[in-house]
């Protein structure tokens, strides 16, 4: 059985966009799975936490396959393609598989850390120019990606489904998509599919007038 800890949209949280990423993978493998609401207050947040057993860094998403625990998203999308592959959104030949690892690699490398900076910058009310300028020149290279072609690599694979989860948590926190016309194509590409019919996507949509 494989069971994914998520954190669904509540009063005090937006959503778990790292585990909205598992989610939309194991929907579009056809999975079945048993979705673990977890309350971040107390499942995770004390250092005591029942869940930091399962993750010691008391984030989800978690993954347990049968006994088998893994935390980090990408890691956990290597995973289940791996193990539920083949399949194209994971390329098993070296060279299409590279390209889909270093899209993925961006997104929590550079992507996240953006965004995060962006996001401190605009909760503390101080200047927030040098993390504005730092989110634009990550939306231009994903534009400039994005420009000629429909998914971010060869096909539609895990780079996309990480970055399509990440990179409209920008819309909530307020970033204007106007200059980015093919970011916003992919976006509702993506949004046509049914894997991606969730709550925490569809409100990131919606906050920047997408949908
Ligand atoms: N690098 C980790 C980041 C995981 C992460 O930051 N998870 C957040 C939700 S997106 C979390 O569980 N936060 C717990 C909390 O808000 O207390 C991954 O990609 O899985």
């Amino acid at each position: 059985m494989l069971r994914l800890y998520h954190i669904l949209p509540r009063a005090d949280h937006p959503g778990s966009h790292n585990a909205l990423k598992v989610a939309v993978l194991l929907r579009e493998l056809g999975l079945d799975f048993e979705l673990i609401d977890v309350d971040p207050v107390t499942a995770l947040r004390p250092a005591d936490a029942p869940l930091r057993t399962l993750n010691p860094n008391g984030l989800t998403p978690i993954l347990d396959d049968d006994g088998f625990i893994l935390w980090e998203s990408a890691a956990i999308l290597q995973y289940l393609c791996d193990s539920r592959g083949p399949t194209p959104l994971l390329p098993i030949e070296a060279k299409p598989r590279a390209r889909v690892l270093q899209w993925l690699t961006w997104e929590a490398s550079t992507v996240i850390p953006a965004l995060m900076a962006l996001y401190m910058a605009r909760v503390s009310g101080g200047d927030d120019a040098a993390a504005v300028q730092r989110v634009d020149f990550v939306l231009g290279v994903l534009e400039r990606q994005l420009n000629s072609r429909d998914w971010v690599a060869d096909n539609y694979s895990i780079a996309d489904i990480a970055l399509g989860a990440g990179v409209p948590a920008l819309l909530s926190i307020g970033v204007d998509f106007a200059a980015y016309p093919a970011v916003r194509r992919w976006l509702s590409a993506l949004g046509a599919r049914p894997a991606w019919q969730d709550a925490i996507f569809l409100a990131d949509l919606r906050a920047g007038g997408l949908a």
